[in-house]
Protein backbone atom coordinates (compact mmCIF):
# COMPACT_ATOMS: atom_id res chain seq x y z
CA UNK A 1 0.00 0.00 0.00
CA UNK A 2 1.59 3.54 -0.76
CA UNK A 3 2.20 5.94 1.80
CA UNK A 4 -0.23 8.74 2.41
CA UNK A 5 1.55 11.90 2.69
CA UNK A 6 0.73 12.17 6.31
CA UNK A 7 2.56 9.00 7.11
CA UNK A 8 5.62 10.43 5.10
CA UNK A 9 5.66 13.35 7.33
CA UNK A 10 6.00 11.50 10.34
CA UNK A 11 8.43 9.26 9.12
CA UNK A 12 10.39 12.26 8.28
CA UNK A 13 9.58 13.65 11.56
CA UNK A 14 11.07 10.46 13.05
CA UNK A 15 14.24 10.48 10.89
CA UNK A 16 15.14 13.86 11.84
CA UNK A 17 14.82 13.56 15.40
CA UNK A 18 16.83 10.57 15.37
CA UNK A 19 19.34 12.62 13.74
CA UNK A 20 19.40 15.85 16.46
CA UNK A 21 19.30 12.57 19.10
CA UNK A 22 22.38 10.69 17.94
CA UNK A 23 23.67 14.84 17.47
CA UNK A 24 23.09 15.46 20.84
CA UNK A 25 24.80 12.42 21.89
CA UNK A 26 28.12 12.36 20.05
CA UNK A 27 28.78 15.22 21.90
CA UNK A 28 28.37 13.24 24.95
CA UNK A 29 30.27 10.55 23.63
CA UNK A 30 32.65 12.53 22.57
CA UNK A 31 33.56 14.04 26.33
CA UNK A 32 33.22 10.40 27.45
CA UNK A 33 35.22 8.41 24.28
CA UNK A 34 31.92 5.99 23.72
CA UNK A 35 32.14 4.75 20.19
CA UNK A 36 29.06 5.78 18.71
CA UNK A 37 27.74 5.30 15.10
CA UNK A 38 25.12 5.77 12.81
CA UNK A 39 21.49 5.08 13.90
CA UNK A 40 20.57 2.56 10.62
CA UNK A 41 17.57 0.64 12.78
CA UNK A 42 14.73 2.98 11.70
CA UNK A 43 13.61 -0.25 9.63
CA UNK A 44 10.17 -0.87 9.95
CA UNK A 45 9.81 -3.32 12.67
CA UNK A 46 8.10 -6.71 12.60
CA UNK A 47 6.47 -7.32 15.32
CA UNK A 48 3.88 -5.82 17.01
CA UNK A 49 5.94 -4.86 20.42
CA UNK A 50 9.01 -3.51 18.62
CA UNK A 51 7.05 -1.68 16.46
CA UNK A 52 5.34 0.48 18.87
CA UNK A 53 8.57 0.78 20.75
CA UNK A 54 9.96 2.61 17.92
CA UNK A 55 7.60 5.57 19.20
CA UNK A 56 7.67 4.91 22.85
CA UNK A 57 4.72 3.15 23.00
CA UNK A 58 3.49 -0.70 24.28
CA UNK A 59 1.61 -3.37 22.36
CA UNK A 60 0.37 -5.87 24.66
CA UNK A 61 -2.12 -8.72 25.80
CA UNK A 62 -3.80 -10.08 28.33
CA UNK A 63 -2.21 -13.39 29.90
CA UNK A 64 -4.45 -16.42 31.58
CA UNK A 65 -1.89 -18.34 33.47
CA UNK A 66 -3.73 -21.35 32.84
CA UNK A 67 -2.49 -21.20 28.71
CA UNK A 68 1.21 -20.92 29.83
CA UNK A 69 1.76 -24.40 29.43
CA UNK A 70 1.41 -24.02 26.10
CA UNK A 71 3.73 -23.53 23.40
CA UNK A 72 1.75 -22.48 20.68
CA UNK A 73 0.45 -19.43 22.88
CA UNK A 74 3.38 -18.79 25.01
CA UNK A 75 5.68 -18.41 21.43
CA UNK A 76 3.35 -15.88 20.04
CA UNK A 77 3.12 -13.97 23.29
CA UNK A 78 6.52 -13.68 23.63
CA UNK A 79 7.52 -12.47 19.96
CA UNK A 80 4.87 -10.09 19.80
CA UNK A 81 3.76 -8.36 23.09
CA UNK A 82 5.67 -5.99 25.57
CA UNK A 83 2.96 -5.31 27.64
CA UNK A 84 0.99 -7.82 29.57
CA UNK A 85 -2.67 -7.76 31.86
CA UNK A 86 -3.25 -10.52 33.64
CA UNK A 87 -6.62 -11.68 32.62
CA UNK A 88 -8.11 -12.65 35.97
CA UNK A 89 -5.30 -13.56 38.20
CA UNK A 90 -4.90 -9.81 39.86
CA UNK A 91 -8.59 -9.44 40.17
CA UNK A 92 -9.75 -9.86 43.85
CA UNK A 93 -11.60 -13.15 43.90
CA UNK A 94 -8.16 -14.49 42.81
CA UNK A 95 -5.33 -12.50 45.27
CA UNK A 96 -8.42 -12.04 48.34
CA UNK A 97 -10.03 -15.45 48.18
CA UNK A 98 -10.54 -15.24 51.68
CA UNK A 99 -10.60 -11.76 54.33
CA UNK A 100 -7.50 -11.01 54.64
CA UNK A 101 -5.90 -14.06 53.54
CA UNK A 102 -4.27 -13.19 50.50
CA UNK A 103 -2.97 -15.69 47.40
CA UNK A 104 -0.41 -14.36 44.93
CA UNK A 105 0.01 -17.70 43.22
CA UNK A 106 -1.56 -16.86 39.53
CA UNK A 107 -0.66 -13.31 39.51
CA UNK A 108 2.80 -13.99 40.19
CA UNK A 109 3.13 -16.86 37.85
CA UNK A 110 1.76 -14.28 34.81
CA UNK A 111 4.14 -11.44 36.25
CA UNK A 112 7.43 -13.77 36.43
CA UNK A 113 6.33 -15.12 33.00
CA UNK A 114 6.17 -11.21 31.56
CA UNK A 115 8.96 -10.65 32.76
CA UNK A 116 11.11 -13.37 32.27
CA UNK A 117 10.13 -12.49 28.25
CA UNK A 118 11.24 -8.82 28.67
CA UNK A 119 7.77 -7.36 29.09
CA UNK A 120 6.07 -5.04 31.64
CA UNK A 121 2.39 -5.23 33.49
CA UNK A 122 -0.43 -3.74 34.15
CA UNK A 123 -1.88 -4.79 36.76
CA UNK A 124 -5.87 -5.34 36.88
CA UNK A 125 -8.12 -4.79 38.55
CA UNK A 126 -8.23 -3.53 42.52
CA UNK A 127 -11.68 -2.17 43.58
CA UNK A 128 -14.47 -3.44 40.80
CA UNK A 129 -18.07 -4.25 41.35
CA UNK A 130 -17.30 -7.84 39.33
CA UNK A 131 -14.91 -10.94 40.52
CA UNK A 132 -15.50 -10.07 44.33
CA UNK A 133 -14.87 -12.60 46.26
CA UNK A 134 -17.69 -13.60 48.03
CA UNK A 135 -16.83 -12.69 51.66
CA UNK A 136 -16.68 -9.30 49.74
CA UNK A 137 -19.95 -9.72 48.28
CA UNK A 138 -21.88 -9.52 51.06
CA UNK A 139 -20.16 -6.46 52.95
CA UNK A 140 -21.33 -2.72 52.70
CA UNK A 141 -20.90 0.41 54.40
CA UNK A 142 -17.95 1.28 56.64
CA UNK A 143 -16.41 -2.74 56.90
CA UNK A 144 -16.29 -2.59 53.09
CA UNK A 145 -14.97 0.67 53.17
CA UNK A 146 -11.96 -0.72 55.44
CA UNK A 147 -11.69 -4.05 53.38
CA UNK A 148 -11.46 -1.75 50.11
CA UNK A 149 -8.64 -0.33 51.74
CA UNK A 150 -6.97 -3.27 52.96
CA UNK A 151 -7.27 -4.75 49.69
CA UNK A 152 -5.20 -2.27 48.15
CA UNK A 153 -2.75 -1.51 50.34
CA UNK A 154 -1.67 -5.47 50.74
CA UNK A 155 -1.99 -6.31 46.88
CA UNK A 156 0.04 -2.97 45.91
CA UNK A 157 2.42 -3.67 48.51
CA UNK A 158 3.22 -7.10 47.18
CA UNK A 159 3.77 -6.15 43.89
CA UNK A 160 5.61 -2.58 45.01
CA UNK A 161 8.07 -1.48 42.59
CA UNK A 162 7.35 -4.00 39.75
CA UNK A 163 4.32 -2.49 37.88
CA UNK A 164 4.23 0.11 35.18
CA UNK A 165 0.48 0.94 35.84
CA UNK A 166 -2.75 -0.43 38.09
CA UNK A 167 -6.28 -0.29 37.24
CA UNK A 168 -6.95 0.64 40.55
CA UNK A 169 -11.05 1.04 40.14
CA UNK A 170 -12.64 -0.53 37.33
CA UNK A 171 -16.21 0.20 35.48
CA UNK A 172 -17.99 2.47 37.98
CA UNK A 173 -19.83 4.21 35.72
CA UNK A 174 -23.67 3.58 34.15
CA UNK A 175 -24.02 4.07 30.65
CA UNK A 176 -25.79 7.81 31.12
CA UNK A 177 -22.94 8.75 32.68
CA UNK A 178 -23.94 8.53 36.25
CA UNK A 179 -22.93 6.10 39.20
CA UNK A 180 -22.88 2.86 38.90
CA UNK A 181 -24.52 0.99 41.97
CA UNK A 182 -22.88 -1.50 43.35
CA UNK A 183 -21.93 -2.59 47.35
CA UNK A 184 -18.56 -0.35 46.57
CA UNK A 185 -20.83 3.04 45.39
CA UNK A 186 -23.07 2.56 48.72
CA UNK A 187 -19.96 2.91 51.22
CA UNK A 188 -19.77 6.95 49.73
CA UNK A 189 -19.61 8.50 46.39
CA UNK A 190 -16.09 9.44 47.47
CA UNK A 191 -14.90 5.40 47.07
CA UNK A 192 -13.11 6.02 44.12
CA UNK A 193 -11.28 8.97 45.34
CA UNK A 194 -10.30 6.51 48.65
CA UNK A 195 -8.92 3.97 46.39
CA UNK A 196 -6.93 6.38 44.54
CA UNK A 197 -5.31 8.26 47.15
CA UNK A 198 -4.82 4.96 49.21
CA UNK A 199 -3.10 3.57 45.82
CA UNK A 200 -0.64 6.19 45.44
CA UNK A 201 0.38 5.61 49.61
CA UNK A 202 0.77 2.12 48.47
CA UNK A 203 3.06 1.92 45.88
CA UNK A 204 3.77 5.64 44.51
CA UNK A 205 6.12 3.77 41.57
CA UNK A 206 3.20 2.70 39.33
CA UNK A 207 0.84 4.69 37.52
CA UNK A 208 -2.60 4.57 38.61
CA UNK A 209 -5.39 4.15 36.09
CA UNK A 210 -9.57 4.52 35.66
CA UNK A 211 -10.30 1.84 33.37
CA UNK A 212 -14.34 0.93 31.45
CA UNK A 213 -15.83 -0.07 28.74
CA UNK A 214 -18.27 2.27 26.53
CA UNK A 215 -15.67 5.02 26.83
CA UNK A 216 -14.92 5.52 23.72
CA UNK A 217 -17.71 7.57 21.83
CA UNK A 218 -16.95 11.09 22.95
CA UNK A 219 -20.71 12.10 22.87
CA UNK A 220 -22.07 9.43 24.81
CA UNK A 221 -23.19 10.22 28.36
CA UNK A 222 -20.66 7.51 30.02
CA UNK A 223 -17.76 8.97 28.53
CA UNK A 224 -18.41 12.28 29.69
CA UNK A 225 -19.45 10.89 32.92
CA UNK A 226 -15.76 9.41 33.25
CA UNK A 227 -14.43 12.70 32.14
CA UNK A 228 -16.14 15.02 34.72
CA UNK A 229 -14.84 12.62 37.40
CA UNK A 230 -11.17 12.48 35.76
CA UNK A 231 -11.44 16.60 35.41
CA UNK A 232 -12.39 17.25 38.83
CA UNK A 233 -9.45 14.80 40.48
CA UNK A 234 -6.62 16.39 38.84
CA UNK A 235 -8.41 19.96 39.53
CA UNK A 236 -8.80 18.91 43.44
CA UNK A 237 -5.18 17.04 43.49
CA UNK A 238 -6.76 13.69 43.80
CA UNK A 239 -3.80 10.91 42.34
CA UNK A 240 -4.95 9.51 38.52
CA UNK A 241 -2.59 8.99 36.35
CA UNK A 242 -4.34 7.69 33.22
CA UNK A 243 -7.41 6.40 32.03
CA UNK A 244 -7.85 2.77 29.89
CA UNK A 245 -10.37 3.11 27.13
CA UNK A 246 -10.91 -0.80 27.40
CA UNK A 247 -12.09 -0.34 23.84
CA UNK A 248 -14.35 -3.43 23.41
CA UNK A 249 -15.44 -3.14 19.44
CA UNK A 250 -17.36 -6.80 20.05
CA UNK A 251 -20.98 -7.64 20.63
CA UNK A 252 -22.52 -4.98 18.34
CA UNK A 253 -20.30 -2.02 19.44
CA UNK A 254 -17.62 -0.60 16.74
CA UNK A 255 -15.16 2.48 16.69
CA UNK A 256 -16.68 5.60 16.49
CA UNK A 257 -16.08 7.86 14.54
CA UNK A 258 -15.05 10.29 17.23
CA UNK A 259 -13.10 8.16 18.89
CA UNK A 260 -9.57 10.23 18.51
CA UNK A 261 -11.04 13.20 20.12
CA UNK A 262 -12.18 10.90 22.85
CA UNK A 263 -8.01 9.84 23.34
CA UNK A 264 -7.40 13.36 22.90
CA UNK A 265 -10.09 14.85 24.75
CA UNK A 266 -9.08 12.67 28.03
CA UNK A 267 -5.04 13.18 27.34
CA UNK A 268 -5.33 16.94 27.44
CA UNK A 269 -7.02 16.74 31.26
CA UNK A 270 -2.90 15.49 31.53
CA UNK A 271 -3.29 11.80 31.96
CA UNK A 272 -1.83 8.84 29.99
CA UNK A 273 -4.60 7.31 27.95
CA UNK A 274 -4.32 3.52 27.14
CA UNK A 275 -6.76 1.18 25.09
CA UNK A 276 -6.67 -1.45 27.71
CA UNK A 277 -8.98 -4.46 26.07
CA UNK A 278 -9.31 -3.83 22.65
CA UNK A 279 -11.06 -6.51 20.51
CA UNK A 280 -13.37 -5.79 17.24
CA UNK A 281 -16.17 -8.20 16.06
CA UNK A 282 -14.42 -10.33 13.12
CA UNK A 283 -11.14 -8.50 13.62
CA UNK A 284 -12.44 -5.83 10.92
CA UNK A 285 -9.50 -4.50 9.43
CA UNK A 286 -10.04 -0.98 8.83
CA UNK A 287 -11.57 -0.52 13.09
CA UNK A 288 -8.13 -2.29 13.85
CA UNK A 289 -6.53 0.36 11.32
CA UNK A 290 -8.90 3.33 12.94
CA UNK A 291 -8.35 2.59 16.32
CA UNK A 292 -4.72 1.73 16.22
CA UNK A 293 -4.07 5.00 14.19
CA UNK A 294 -6.36 6.87 16.83
CA UNK A 295 -3.79 6.11 19.33
CA UNK A 296 -0.77 7.00 17.20
CA UNK A 297 -2.40 10.53 16.45
CA UNK A 298 -1.93 11.45 20.45
CA UNK A 299 1.25 11.57 21.99
CA UNK A 300 -0.14 10.66 25.31
CA UNK A 301 -1.41 7.63 24.27
CA UNK A 302 1.01 5.41 25.76
CA UNK A 303 -0.42 2.19 24.33
CA UNK A 304 -2.08 -0.55 23.45
CA UNK A 305 -3.78 -4.15 24.74
CA UNK A 306 -5.36 -6.51 22.77
CA UNK A 307 -7.73 -9.16 25.27
CA UNK A 308 -5.93 -11.94 24.40
CA UNK A 309 -3.53 -13.80 21.81
CA UNK A 310 -5.43 -16.11 19.89
CA UNK A 311 -9.18 -15.98 18.57
CA UNK A 312 -9.28 -19.15 20.51
CA UNK A 313 -8.24 -17.61 24.19
CA UNK A 314 -10.91 -14.61 23.71
CA UNK A 315 -13.96 -14.00 26.15
CA UNK A 316 -15.67 -13.45 22.89
CA UNK A 317 -14.13 -16.45 20.79
CA UNK A 318 -17.22 -16.94 18.92
CA UNK A 319 -16.58 -13.01 17.39
CA UNK A 320 -13.10 -13.94 16.20
CA UNK A 321 -11.98 -10.52 17.41
CA UNK A 322 -8.35 -10.91 17.85
CA UNK A 323 -5.43 -10.50 15.72
CA UNK A 324 -4.03 -14.39 15.13
CA UNK A 325 -6.24 -17.21 14.70
CA UNK A 326 -6.89 -20.08 16.01
CA UNK A 327 -3.85 -22.16 14.56
CA UNK A 328 -1.76 -19.12 15.21
CA UNK A 329 -1.59 -17.41 11.95
CA UNK A 330 -1.18 -13.55 11.48
CA UNK A 331 -4.73 -12.14 10.69
CA UNK A 332 -5.17 -9.45 8.01
CA UNK A 333 -5.71 -7.23 10.83
CA UNK A 334 -2.73 -8.18 12.44
CA UNK A 335 -0.83 -5.97 9.34
CA UNK A 336 -2.79 -2.95 9.46
CA UNK A 337 -1.77 -3.06 12.97
CA UNK A 338 1.86 -3.55 12.66
CA UNK A 339 1.67 -0.68 9.29
CA UNK A 340 0.13 1.99 11.65
CA UNK A 341 2.46 1.22 14.87
CA UNK A 342 5.66 1.43 11.85
CA UNK A 343 4.62 4.85 10.90
CA UNK A 344 3.35 6.51 13.95
CA UNK A 345 4.86 9.74 14.95
CA UNK A 346 6.17 10.76 17.78
CA UNK A 347 4.73 9.07 21.30
CA UNK A 348 4.20 9.62 25.26
CA UNK A 349 6.93 12.33 25.18
CA UNK A 350 7.07 14.35 22.48
CA UNK A 351 9.89 15.85 22.73
CA UNK A 352 13.05 13.01 22.52
CA UNK A 353 15.83 14.54 24.70
CA UNK A 354 19.60 13.33 25.05
CA UNK A 355 19.67 11.30 28.35
CA UNK A 356 19.83 13.07 31.22
CA UNK A 357 22.55 11.57 32.91
CA UNK A 358 25.65 10.38 31.05
CA UNK A 359 26.17 6.50 30.94
CA UNK A 360 28.03 5.72 33.49
CA UNK A 361 28.87 2.45 31.54
CA UNK A 362 31.41 3.73 28.26
CA UNK A 363 30.25 0.75 26.67
CA UNK A 364 32.55 -0.05 23.80
CA UNK A 365 32.26 -2.50 20.94
CA UNK A 366 33.48 -6.09 22.00
CA UNK A 367 35.59 -7.74 19.42
CA UNK A 368 35.16 -11.53 19.82
CA UNK A 369 38.75 -13.66 19.01
CA UNK A 370 38.38 -15.76 15.78
CA UNK A 371 36.44 -18.85 16.90
CA UNK A 372 36.45 -22.11 15.58
CA UNK A 373 33.83 -21.46 12.84
CA UNK A 374 35.58 -18.86 11.03
CA UNK A 375 34.82 -14.85 11.28
CA UNK A 376 34.97 -12.50 14.03
CA UNK A 377 32.23 -9.78 15.22
CA UNK A 378 31.72 -6.39 16.57
CA UNK A 379 28.31 -5.04 18.25
CA UNK A 380 28.52 -1.45 18.61
CA UNK A 381 25.67 0.63 20.72
CA UNK A 382 24.31 4.30 19.80
CA UNK A 383 22.03 5.87 21.93
CA UNK A 384 17.94 6.13 20.72
CA UNK A 385 15.19 7.94 21.73
CA UNK A 386 15.17 8.39 25.35
CA UNK A 387 11.83 9.32 28.14
CA UNK A 388 12.08 9.88 31.86
CA UNK A 389 11.43 6.10 32.40
CA UNK A 390 13.99 4.14 29.60
CA UNK A 391 15.96 4.52 26.53
CA UNK A 392 16.59 2.61 23.24
CA UNK A 393 19.65 1.46 22.49
CA UNK A 394 20.52 0.93 18.59
CA UNK A 395 22.83 -2.31 18.14
CA UNK A 396 24.78 -2.15 15.01
CA UNK A 397 26.48 -5.37 14.02
CA UNK A 398 29.58 -5.58 11.98
CA UNK A 399 32.18 -8.13 10.90
CA UNK A 400 29.52 -11.30 10.06
CA UNK A 401 26.41 -11.92 9.26
CA UNK A 402 26.04 -14.59 11.28
CA UNK A 403 26.17 -13.38 14.77
CA UNK A 404 25.04 -14.00 18.15
CA UNK A 405 24.86 -10.83 20.37
CA UNK A 406 24.81 -11.23 23.92
CA UNK A 407 23.66 -8.25 26.33
CA UNK A 408 24.13 -8.32 29.85
CA UNK A 409 22.21 -5.37 31.62
CA UNK A 410 22.47 -4.53 35.19
CA UNK A 411 19.91 -4.65 37.99
CA UNK A 412 17.64 -3.01 38.19
CA UNK A 413 17.72 -2.14 34.60
CA UNK A 414 15.66 -4.35 32.61
CA UNK A 415 15.34 -4.94 28.51
CA UNK A 416 11.63 -4.24 27.79
CA UNK A 417 11.24 -4.62 24.04
CA UNK A 418 13.31 -5.88 21.40
CA UNK A 419 13.11 -5.14 17.51
CA UNK A 420 14.54 -6.15 14.14
CA UNK A 421 16.48 -10.00 16.16
CA UNK A 422 15.26 -12.63 17.29
CA UNK A 423 15.80 -12.30 21.08
CA UNK A 424 16.16 -15.31 24.11
CA UNK A 425 15.97 -14.84 27.57
CA UNK A 426 19.03 -16.92 29.32
CA UNK A 427 17.79 -14.34 32.62
CA UNK A 428 15.61 -11.51 33.08
CA UNK A 429 18.71 -9.39 32.97
CA UNK A 430 20.71 -11.30 29.87
CA UNK A 431 19.33 -10.81 26.48
CA UNK A 432 20.72 -13.50 23.65
CA UNK A 433 19.91 -12.20 19.87
CA UNK A 434 20.56 -13.92 16.79
CA UNK A 435 19.69 -12.38 13.15
CA UNK A 436 16.15 -12.64 12.70
CA UNK A 437 16.31 -11.93 8.77
CA UNK A 438 15.68 -7.78 9.22
CA UNK A 439 20.06 -7.07 8.64
CA UNK A 440 23.00 -6.57 10.90
CA UNK A 441 21.46 -3.58 13.18
CA UNK A 442 18.48 -3.79 15.67
CA UNK A 443 17.18 -2.39 18.45
CA UNK A 444 16.33 -2.40 22.62
CA UNK A 445 14.34 -0.75 25.31
CA UNK A 446 15.59 -0.44 28.42
CA UNK A 447 13.75 0.37 31.53
CA UNK A 448 15.83 2.33 33.58
CA UNK A 449 14.31 1.58 36.88
CA UNK A 450 16.70 4.38 38.40
CA UNK A 451 19.78 3.60 36.87
CA UNK A 452 21.12 4.50 33.07
CA UNK A 453 23.95 2.51 32.95
CA UNK A 454 24.24 1.04 29.57
CA UNK A 455 24.94 -2.87 29.29
CA UNK A 456 27.86 -4.80 28.71
CA UNK A 457 27.58 -6.48 25.06
CA UNK A 458 29.42 -9.33 23.47
CA UNK A 459 29.64 -10.83 20.08
CA UNK A 460 30.41 -14.02 18.58
CA UNK A 461 30.31 -15.34 15.16
CA UNK A 462 30.24 -18.43 13.57
O1 LIG B 1 -11.68 -11.99 29.99
C1 LIG B 1 -12.17 -12.12 31.30
C2 LIG B 1 -12.93 -13.42 31.43
O2 LIG B 1 -12.03 -14.50 31.36
C3 LIG B 1 -13.67 -13.46 32.75
O3 LIG B 1 -14.49 -14.62 32.77
C4 LIG B 1 -14.51 -12.23 32.90
C5 LIG B 1 -15.25 -12.26 34.22
O4 LIG B 1 -15.65 -11.01 34.67
O5 LIG B 1 -13.66 -11.07 32.84
C6 LIG B 1 -13.08 -10.95 31.58
O6 LIG B 1 -12.32 -9.76 31.52
C7 LIG B 1 -13.07 -8.55 31.66
C8 LIG B 1 -12.15 -7.52 32.27
O7 LIG B 1 -11.60 -7.99 33.46
C9 LIG B 1 -12.87 -6.21 32.52
N1 LIG B 1 -13.51 -5.74 31.32
C10 LIG B 1 -14.33 -6.68 30.62
C11 LIG B 1 -13.54 -7.96 30.33
C12 LIG B 1 -14.36 -8.91 29.47
O8 LIG B 1 -15.48 -9.36 30.18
Amino acid sequence: MAESSSDLRRRRWWRSTTTRVLAGVATVAATATVLVTAPGADAAASTLGAAAAQSGRYFGTAIAAGRLSNSAYTTIAAREFNMVTPENEMKPDATEPNQNQFNFSAGDQVYNWAVSHGSRVRGHTLAWHGQQPGWMQNMGGSALRSAMINHIQKVMAHYQGKLAYWDVVNEAFNEDGSRRQSNLQGTGNDWIEVAFKTARAADPSVKLCYNDYNIDNWSYGKTQGVYRMVQDFKSRGVPIDCVGLQAHFTGGSSVPGNFQQTISSFAALGVDVALTEVDVTNANTSQYSALTQACMNVARCVGITVWGVRDSDSWRSSESPLLFDGNGNKKAAYNSVLNALNSAGPGPTTTPTTPTTTPTDTTTPTTTPTTPGGGSCTATLSAGQSWGDRYNLNVSVSGSSSWTVTMNVPSPERISSTWNVNATWPSSQVMVGTPNGSGNNFGVTIMTNGNRTWPSVSCSAS
